[in-house]
């Protein structure tokens, strides 16, 4: 199926435009939550949508039902939806573009685009912009001179940091982490943890939001406003804290008292449609769920811990990163929630750059094989695998590459026997080889007696087509030598969308030459997504998480790697990489 390109972001704008005018409309609550919960989960979603109706799997969204499935069917055959141009048929245009301002609602944005006439969603922005420096909307009935100057801030700041703009997980990481260690040098901080997506460790972050608990509030409060980053106070109370970082970041402090710290926890880690299923289920048993704690028989009951939140609803524990309606709740319910890989299970890391001096294909490390080999013992990693870029084809002719694999293996052994004396650490030789357009491997196979195995990755050719691509991909993973796909989908936060695959064929063929899939550590990659991890081992399909570190400090990314499959609902048994020596030999049949 070819269909009509959108994006997430388009889908989620779409809808989020669909929801106001219900709301201008007074259409009922129900269908309007409907609507903005479905825009939230396809912003918040890792896979693009439009795969999923290619694969007609559009309702495993969250929030995505029968009767929106269909609509998105309509928009990604024809363009266009009739149902939603019918919606909106009777507001003006304008209106539409003014809802991506923050600040700015459906009633407002409505009131907005009737007095100024902004019947053109292509000028409406401009059109308030103009209105506002010439002092109009003060003027305007309902408006006063405060929400002048805020429309005006609002469009100014628009144009720095779109409403849209995501922060990648390793950078919200490193900013929570800062101000979380902060807090703790208040005596008065009895606990303080990340929520909202930062906890669940989704790979992208709207805002920061952190959980204090406190017997002292307005003391850490006062705390709060010390701390050297803060740009400027947006909101502030006894409960509150919310601050524009330095970098322009906002953050939401929530302080509560020990006894409800739970249910504040609970409440603000979300997701909105684990919540939201959540509170379907208290309501069967006439509870009452609120960011304060359970409501029994009227009556509020003290939560301080989270596993007393989820026990008092009869679930057990569910941890973070599972929070996102997919299956956690009834897993819950029946004791059947996964046991999680963790950084600690890590026995290894198989895709590994160096400094190898030769001519390769793509970049290489900035350190050499022993500093790596010391910093893989440090870590107490039972093997590595090295597993630089194949010799340049452009630079060396067959016979050359052939040579200078072999000289690369014979040197790996002989560092290998004077840097690892006592046989603490293992190390397999391998590279990552190109897959060159038509799915052959950028290696000659008269080079590849002295690896042990190899990653096959793409890093060229990025633009082909679906069937194209599969094929490609089909075409490496059948070699034999093959045990890793590299970096999957080509995705790069901001800069390169996934490619389009046929996963089903995938799979099958991972799942018939024993090959693994590649979870990409490296922050900008996260390669592949929880979703496919998912899915990929309910098949039974192994998993590596890799750092493809190219510098020391790269090496520490595997934390990120691991967010992904524990997202994903992976145990340690289906990654290669926490198998012990022994089996890993056996799984790589060496
Ligand atoms: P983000 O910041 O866009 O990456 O995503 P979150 O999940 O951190 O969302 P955020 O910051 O808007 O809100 C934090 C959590 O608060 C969210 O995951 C669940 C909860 N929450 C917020 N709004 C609602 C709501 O309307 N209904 C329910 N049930 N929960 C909500
Ligand atoms: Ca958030
Ligand atoms: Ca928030
Ligand atoms: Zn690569």
């Amino acid at each position: 199926m070819a269909g009509k390109s959108f994006t997430n972001q388009e889908i989620s704008q779409i809808l989020t435009e669909i929801a106001a005018a219900f709301e201008v409309k007074g259409d009922d609550q129900f269908r309007i939550r409907a609507y903005q919960n479905a825009a939230d989960a396809i912003e918040h979603s890792t896979q693009e949508v439009k795969n999923l109706w290619e694969r007609n799997k559009l309702t495993s969204i969250p929030g995505v039902g029968a009767g929106l499935a269909s609509h998105l069917d309509e928009l990604f055959k024809t363009g266009t939806v009739k149902h939603f141009t019918q919606v909106k048929k009777s507001l003006p245009a304008g209106m539409f573009p003014l809802l991506t301002l923050p600040g700015i609602g459906p009633k407002t944005a409505y009131k907005l685009s009737k007095k100024l006439k902004l019947t053109d969603s292509k000028t409406a922005v401009n059109k308030l912009k103009k209105a506002a420096s010439e002092g109009k909307i003060a003027g305007l009935e309902g408006f006063a001179q405060k929400s002048q100057a805020e429309i005006l801030e609002t469009i100014k700041q628009d144009k720095k940091t779109p409403k849209n703009a995501r922060l990648r997980l390793d950078k919200a990481h490193l900013i929570a982490n800062d101000i979380i260690q902060f807090l703790k040098q208040s005596s008065d901080v009895q606990k303080v943890f990340p929520m909202g997506s930062l906890r669940r460790r989704n790979a992208t972050v709207g805002d920061i939001d952190i959980g204090v608990a406190t017997l002292k509030p307005q003391e850490v409060v006062s705390h709060i406003k010390t701390y050297s980053k803060i740009k400027e106070v947006l909101a502030s109370g006894e409960g509150v804290v919310r601050f524009l970082h330095e970098n322009k970041q906002q953050i939401d402090i929530k302080i509560v008292k020990p006894d409800s710290f739970g249910a504040l926890l609970q409440h603000f880690t979300g997701s909105k449609s684990h919540n939201i299923h959540l509170r379907e289920l208290a309501l069967k048993k006439k509870f009452s769920l609120s960011e304060y704690g359970i409501k029994v028989k009227g009556k509020l009951k003290p939560t301080p811990t989270e596993k007393e939140f989820y026990a008092t609803l009869g679930l057990d524990w569910i941890p973070p990163e599972l929070r996102e309606d997919r299956g956690e709740i009834e897993a819950a319910k029946t004791h059947k929630l996964p046991q999680l890989v963790k950084l600690k299970d890590i026995k290894g890391d198989l895709h590994i750059h160096t400094n190898y001096d030769w001519i390769s294909s793509h970049d290489a490390a900035d350190y050499n094989i022993k500093d790596l080999i010391k910093t893989s013992i440090n870590k107490s990693y039972e093997y590595i695998a090295i597993g630089d870029h194949n010799p340049s084809q452009s630079s060396y002719s067959q016979s050359q590459i052939i040579s200078q694999v072999k000289k690369r293996s014979e040197q790996i052994k002989s560092t290998m026997k004077t840097q690892v004396k006592s046989r603490v650490l293992n190390i397999l030789i391998s590279l990552e080889v190109d897959i060159k357009p038509d799915g052959s491997l950028a290696l000659p196979d008269q080079s590849l007696k002295s690896l042990d195995f190899i990653i096959a990755s793409i890093h060229s050719s990025m633009k082909m087509d679906k069937a194209k691509m599969t094929e490609r991909i089909l075409k490496a993973i059948s070699h034999p030598k093959v045990k890793i796909l590299g970096h999957p989908t080509g995705h790069l936060f901001n800069r390169r969308e996934s490619y389009d695959l046929d996963w089903d064929q995938i799979f099958l063929s991972c799942k018939k030459h024993q090959v693994a899939l590649e979870i990409n550590s490296y922050p900008a990659r996260l390669d592949v997504n929880d979703l496919i991890v998912k899915e990929a081992i309910s098949k039974d399909i192994k998993i590596a998480i890799n750092t493809d570190a190219h510098s020391i400090s790269e090496l520490d990314h595997m934390q990120y790697g691991i967010d992904v499959a524990r997202r994903g609902w992976a145990k340690s048994s289906d990654i290669i990489n926490t198998y012990t020596w022994t089996k890993l030999k056996d799984w790589l049949k060496i």
